[in-house]
């Protein structure tokens, strides 16, 4: 169950886990790292290829950037409202979702990709899948900053039942193996005030894309 490091692994169901505080310690720097990305590639309110605005905010680090537009979904190695490349994943995330993955048992995780998706009390995200990676083999690994959230954490088809699992500030999520292709959601963001980051939640999804 746990290790030297005291920290609880809890298996959600196979390939699903939660590390809850993993990266507690580190918050400071992984959100001082991201907010200097921001500086360079701004959150934006991304459009379904349906012409709908998200009513989450996003931006990327790393080398490949997922962004959605009337086009359909993609990972691009410029931020198309810069023309630059992303900015890079700060290191102290970089090692929070290498020593999280390997906790969970995938080892040698190499992700190039970072969504960085910002909540604001109300918003939300609907049961989707994440399939727009090459690599399917590579689990997903997100850890959660800020307001604490209700995840939604479906099956293989979208009329699946749904099981809720509350995140808070700190906590990481491993999703690998059988767990890798299940739909899931974020439920709409309750009104709070969180020390660091007010009334947001940023969570950061850490991604091997190609
Ligand atoms: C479960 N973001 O950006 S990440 C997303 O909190 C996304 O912003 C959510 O879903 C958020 O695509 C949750 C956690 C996550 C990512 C991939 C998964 C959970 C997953 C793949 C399979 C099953
Ligand atoms: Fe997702």
């Amino acid at each position: 169950m746990h290790g030297k490091d005291r920290k609880p692994l809890a298996v959600i169901e196979e390939g699903a886990m939660i590390l809850r505080g993993w990266a507690l310690a580190d918050a400071e720097p992984i959100l001082f790292g991201v907010e200097q990305g921001l500086l360079q590639s701004g959150l934006r309110q991304m459009l379904t290829p349906g012409g709908k605005k998200m009513s989450v905010a996003m931006s990327n680090c790393g080398a490949w950037g997922w962004v959605s537009d009337r086009r359909g979904y993609r990972y691009v190695s410029k931020d198309p409202e810069t023309g630059q490349p992303w900015p890079e994943i700060p290191a102290a995330l970089f090692r929070i979702a290498q020593t999280a993955a390997a906790k969970a048992g995938f080892a040698h995780f190499i992700p190039d990709a970072c969504l960085v998706n910002v909540y604001v009390p109300g918003a939300r995200m609907s049961l989707h899948q994440d399939k727009d990676e090459q690599d399917m083999e590579a689990p997903i690994v997100s850890v959660s900053l800020g307001l604490p959230a209700t995840f939604l954490f479906g099956g293989a088809e979208r009329r699946d039942p749904v099981k809720r699992i509350d995140v808070e500030h700190g906590d990481v999520l491993v999703w690998g193996g059988p767990a890798r292709l299940r739909y899931h959601g974020i439920a709409p963001i309750k009104m709070g005030d969180h020390p660091l980051l007010g009334a947001r939640r940023m969570n950061l999804t850490l991604r091997k894309a190609r």
